[in-house]
């Protein structure tokens, strides 16, 4: 289209809100994160202390209920307002999910300086696939399995705390960068109902919009990091656990995509029991990115990143949601 703005900027590739603010928002999402997460701090301290300010991000993560107006479109809004585009659609129907990935407008891609005020990340927004659930609890329903209670009691709770919010859900930019619910607190005894039908769902009950990590950029690294080889025994080797699930390294099956991931730190939550338990809270990931093989010729120092593999992978991504897992929590512990 032949629209633009008054600096002449093509509509659908500059930014479309003020850059500062954006930034400023994305800054205070990530506060929120590294305070709750001290593995994620320590790893980012660990990979500056080698790459100083080379550290770039890949992208954000971030989950959501699919009921009440609180699904992807809920947290996808303030990336679109500010010139993000709405890419392909990802599906995890064995967990009962679906997801969507968003680019980052285009003209600030390659911003100047180190993590958030860097290259703007790609944004994975995650959601529960209630249609999906309520279709199977009827099914269930009709032919009497006892199944049809807890899926049934996953829908009571998601629609329970979703009208709490209201019309949070276009506050949940706000309450990501506040790292507060936008629903009241819940109980433990629905807590873990959740947990034992949709782990993804316990978790967004106690963690809400709150940013669920931030992806590293290996290629983007200038030592030998940026292998993501070497960033996977690295991390290891100064004591920290690797997400295991199907293998340490994720490789898409076009062999361009590599992820790797740590395994989610915890805390306690005061319930509204008045009970402390402990919840799973977020994970920090790496990425590396190859060259597609139509640029296999451009040399090393001129390849940029539009040069290089983009999106996601399901197969990787399916491993990677694994992070928060009690399986893989309970690894991290022994
Ligand atoms: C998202 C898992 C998928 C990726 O990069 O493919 C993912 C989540 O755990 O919410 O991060
Ligand atoms: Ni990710």
């Amino acid at each position: 289209s032949a629209s633009s703005d008054y600096h002449g900027h093509p509509q659908d590739s500059s930014f479309l809100g003020g850059e500062s603010f954006f930034r400023n928002t994305l800054s205070a999402m990530e506060d929120v994160y590294l305070n709750r997460n001290p593995t994620a701090k320590k790893i980012l301290e660990l990979v500056h202390s080698y790459e100083k300010d080379h550290i770039c991000y890949d992208h954000f993560a971030f989950r959501t209920f699919g009921v009440n107006d609180h699904g992807i479109d809920s947290i996808a809004r303030f990336f679109m307002d500010f010139g993000y585009v709405q890419r392909e659609e990802l599906s995890f129907p064995a967990k009962k999910l679906k997801a969507y990935w968003f680019s980052p407008p285009s003209e600030v891609r390659a911003g100047p300086g180190a993590g958030v005020n860097g290259p703007l990340p790609r944004i994975f927004i995650s959601q529960l696939l209630v249609d999906q659930m309520t279709s199977e609890a009827q099914v269930n329903f009709k032919f009497g399995f006892v199944e049809v209670h807890s899926i049934e009691m996953l829908l009571v709770v998601a629609e329970k705390y979703t009208a709490m919010s209201g019309n949070g859900y276009m506050h949940s930019a706000l309450a990501s960068a506040l790292g507060c619910l936008t629903w009241e607190t819940p109980s433990f005894s629905e807590f873990q109902q959740l947990a034992r039908e949709s782990e993804y769902a316990a978790w967004t009950l106690v963690n809400g919009y709150a940013l669920n990590h931030v992806t590293v950029s290996a290629h983007r690294l200038k030592s030998n990091l940026r292998k993501i080889d070497n960033l996977n025994k690295f991390i290891e080797e100064n004591g920290f656990r690797l997400n295991s699930e199907g293998g340490i390294l994720k490789v898409s099956p076009d062999g361009l995509l590599l992820q790797s991931s740590t395994v989610a730190d915890s805390s306690s939550f005061h319930f509204s029991e008045g009970i402390t338990e402990s919840i799973p809270r977020c994970y920090i990931e790496f990425a590396e990115r190859l060259v597609l093989p139509q640029f296999k010729n451009v040399a090393e120092d001129k390849v940029e990143e539009f040069h290089r593999r983009d999106g996601f992978e399901v197969g990787n991504a399916d491993k990677i949601f694994e992070s928060t897992s009690k399986d893989q929590l309970s690894r991290k512990a022994a």
